[in-house]
């Protein structure tokens, strides 16, 4: 497959709310496109780097500075047939995961594009409908904070995840738990704690939560795997777990209960495959975690979620939670159940909006064949 051009683009796109974790605020999200073009045809990937580098170590400029520089030009000079082939391509550059699956998940979507079949079965996904959640950040009140769940609950949203971090958490997870008792609920600390707030964090088993998605370090097993002994409550990793080594090491020290995959964090569909059949093979349920993706990353998380082990609602949620418009059409959108149905047009099956992203593009550049590796 002979690829004719990448041209790699920033866009900014304003969120229709501010998003507040324990460790920032986004208002306006900087997103990395990457159009690869081949014999007539465009991939499409999405880079879910954070404008700062606050979740991982990779942000949208060092994201941009690795494509341009290094991936894409090795990626042009291999020109390879399959998405399976990119971890090789790229595998002289450490790390920088993120940016390495923004161009990875574009070869996928050309090649499930060139076989006429759909992104997800291509992948083997088995699903035609996935359950949705939402990830709600932390709030100026708790009685905004009801207020949103009430609206995401009608919605049909299957499971409300909380942002945590220390004072915004017991004290909202009594009053949302007193309101909604019944429902699905789980929370997310972005390692928010350390191994001191045991006590404290043993407390949260009072509120029948699904999970606690990682309480401590970004980059750590073994301190989870202590906690993980004091609670009830099952730990999700998300940020420690980069690859399938890190999903076996987890499990083995039983560091966690279930796994959020995420395309970006792990470094694209092959390693997001192989975490998921790593945890199949060991009982542990994944899900789909999101980065505030505009609707091209949206739908390779969707296409992802259809995979078997993905059995936990996923922060994969409707276009419209996000933003005024999507860049792509139909926008995402979740059914009164809260389900997304799986397109099964070839390729993501969702069009790009070329003319509204050529309008938002505020950067763009094109790393061509015969640059040098
Ligand atoms: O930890 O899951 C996270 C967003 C940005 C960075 C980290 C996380 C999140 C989310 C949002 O929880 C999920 C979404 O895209 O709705
Ligand atoms: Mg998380």
């Amino acid at each position: 497959m002979r690829i004719d051009g990448i041209i790699l683009r920033e866009l900014h796109l304003p969120l229709v709310r501010p998003f507040e974790t324990s460790f920032g605020v986004t208002r306006e999200r900087r997103i990395l496109l990457a159009e690869i073009k081949s014999e007539g045809l465009t991939g499409w990937g999405e880079c879910t780097a954070g404008e700062r580098p606050f979740f991982s170590g990779e942000s949208t400029d060092s994201a941009w500075q690795v494509i341009v520089n290094e991936l894409g030009p090795m990626l042009a000079a291999e020109s390879p047939e399959h998405g399976g082939k990119c971890p090789r391509i790229f595998r002289q550059v450490r790390g920088n995961r993120m940016a390495k699956a923004t161009l990875e998940n574009a070869i996928w979507d050309l090649e499930a594009q060139r076989e006429g079949v759909s992104l997800s079965r291509l992948l083997g996904g088995v699903r035609d409908t996935i359950p949705c959640g939402v990830s709600l950040g932390i709030q100026p009140s708790i009685s905004e904070l009801l207020d949103l769940i009430e609206k995401e609950l009608a919605a049909g949203y299957q499971r409300i995840k909380l942002k945590c971090k220390p004072g915004w958490d017991i004290e909202v997870f009594e009053r949302v738990r007193n309101r909604w008792p019944g429902i699905t609920l789980s929370c997310d600390a972005n390692s928010a704690y350390r191994l001191r707030d045991t006590d404290h964090l043993a407390a949260f088993d009072a509120f029948d939560l699904l999970m606690i998605e990682q309480p401590l370090w970004h980059d750590d097993f073994y301190y989870h795997s202590m906690l993980q002994k004091r609670l009830e409550t099952p730990i999700c990793l998300d940020e420690s777990i980069h690859n399938r080594r890190d999903a076996l090491a987890a499990i083995e020290m039983e560091s966690c209960k279930v796994i959020n995959v995420k395309l970006g964090r792990v470094g694209g569909f092959s390693e997001a495959i192989a975490v998921h059949n790593a945890a199949q093979e060991r009982g542990i349920p994944v899900w789909c975690g999101g980065m505030l993706e505009s609707g091209i990353g949206r739908s390779h998380n969707i296409a992802l979620s259809s995979l078997e082990n993905f059995t936990l609602p996923g922060d994969v949620s409707a276009s419209a939670r996000y933003w005024e418009e999507d860049i792509i059409e139909p926008e995402v959108t979740v059914s009164p159940a809260g389900e997304i149905a799986i397109p099964d047009t070839p390729g993501r099956g969702y069009e790009v909006r070329t003319d509204l992203v050529e309008r938002l593009t505020v950067r763009k550049e094109t790393i061509r064949a015969f640059a040098l590796v």
